[in-house]
């Protein structure tokens, strides 16, 4: 940051500040998590000077040759670790990856299926405000309330009724495993395609833990900066030439100019992260460290929802508990140096910004080379917290120990 500092000082100083942020607060926001040195490295790079609208072999400018070969990696890299014939690489996130998917298999007005966004689901699996919501008629479908899992019988009879163009399946705050099985099936009942979302559960899918989509999906999304572990981004994978065709055209020059080569390098390099065995290592401690941190707080008489998780994340219902929402306890527990969103719970009671939940994931913290023992711990701190609202000491405790347990797992980053 030396070079930053002299040309920019407030911006070199507030980049510190996040470091320091980032280095001795406990980070449990599920989507997120903390790339290498390496994959830093590419994203602030001299590609970021690059132009190259087009795709490898085909572009509109000079000067790609050097490009084009990042490019070609990225793509080989991503077809191996999700064993799919084709990808585009460069929507430049999780939603413009959404939109270039939509584009290429969907008409203006065409009936979709997609998971309630406050039931786990996602702003553009059709949220109202979003351009999904705009551009296409989303039916939402819903988890059972006694299980809070998909409700599969229910989808299937929404789905003979509706007859949808397509179904969407994938989730940002749903804890299961996704059965794309059943999905693949209710869509052939009533001829629909299958898209799936798997940007929070990529890295799983990586190391077996979870179903591939892309062995029943028509076309797959994700992004590339949660469990995967890459630089803020999204890729769109099918095993259909057609569809793979389509993509392209929507992505550049449907709906984005230059693609940002500095992030495509930098998804390279993550990708090639993932294909070692030390990620699978990983991958298997996220999934440890979420059964361990939700079953503490089963233990301390949580309502856990659907009494667990298969994946990297939990839904907790602090409000029945402790008598806070979601709101009162994410902001409770940043000041404790925990981070945290608040979420709405299947069948909430509140409204999404106040919510009865907070949604708490182990991608970023297992990256730090937190287990299972430090989620039970934290599980402690958190409840201690919430349960001691006022109590300047309890909370004094906790923020110390919550440093203890930063301090002992450092970031590899430097101010
Ligand atoms: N905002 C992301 C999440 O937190 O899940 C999804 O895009």
């Amino acid at each position: 940051m030396k070079h930053l500092e002299f040309v920019d000082h407030d911006i070199a100083k507030i980049i510190e500040r996040e470091t320091l942020r980032q280095k001795d607060h406990l980070e449990l926001i599920a989507s997120e998590n903390f790339v290498s040195l390496a994959v830093l490295e590419a994203d602030g790079s001299i590609l970021t000077n690059k132009y190259a609208e087009g795709y490898p072999g085909k572009r509109y400018y000079g000067g790609c040759e050097f490009v084009d070969e990042v490019e070609t990696l990225a793509k080989e890299r991503l077809q191996a670790l999700f064993d799919v014939k084709y990808c585009n690489v460069q929507p430049h996130s999780g939603s413009t990856a959404n939109m270039g998917a939509y584009r290429a298999i969907l008409e203006k007005g065409d009936k979709v299926l997609g998971m309630a966004l406050d039931q786990g689901g996602h702003l553009t699996h059709g949220h109202p405000l979003n351009f999904s919501g705009v551009d296409y008629q989303f039916v939402p479908y819903f988890v059972s309330k006694e299980t809070e899992t998909i409700d599969y019988e229910e989808l299937e009879k929404l789905a003979l009724a509706e007859k949808p163009k397509l179904i969407v399946a994938g989730a940002s705050a749903y804890p299961r495993i996704l059965d794309f099985e059943r999905f693949r099936k209710i869509a052939d009942q009533v001829g629909a395609l299958l898209m799936v979302d798997m940007a929070h559960i990529a890295g799983l899918v990586v190391a077996k833990l979870h179903p591939n989509p892309c062995d029943y999906a028509d076309i797959v999304t994700s992004t590339t900066h949660k469990t995967l572990r890459g630089p803020r981004g999204g890729v769109i994978m099918t095993n259909n030439e057609d569809i793979a065709k389509k993509v392209d055209k929507v992505i550049f020059p449907g709906i984005q100019g230059g693609p940002l080569m500095h992030i495509i390098a930098a998804k390279a390099v993550a990708f090639k992260e993932a294909l070692q065995p030390q990620f699978l290592e990983y991958q298997k401690q996220v999934v440890k460290n979420a059964a361990a941190f939700a079953d503490e707080f089963v233990k301390l008489g949580y309502h856990v929802v659907s009494g667990g998780t298969d994946n990297h994340l939990l839904l907790l219902d602090v409000l029945s508990k402790t008598g806070l929402t979601g709101k009162k306890a994410e902001n409770l527990l940043d000041e404790v140096h925990i981070t945290c969103n608040k979420n709405t719970i299947p069948y909430d009671t509140q409204k999404p910004f106040i919510a009865s939940g907070i949604r708490l994931g182990t991608p970023a913290m297992t990256t730090r080379g937190f287990k299972e023992a430090d989620f039970r711990l934290v599980a402690r701190l958190i409840d201690n917290a919430l349960m001691n609202v006022g109590d300047d000491d309890v909370m004094a405790d906790v923020k110390n120990k919550v440093r203890l347990l930063t301090d002992a797992h450092p970031l590899p980053y430097q101010l």
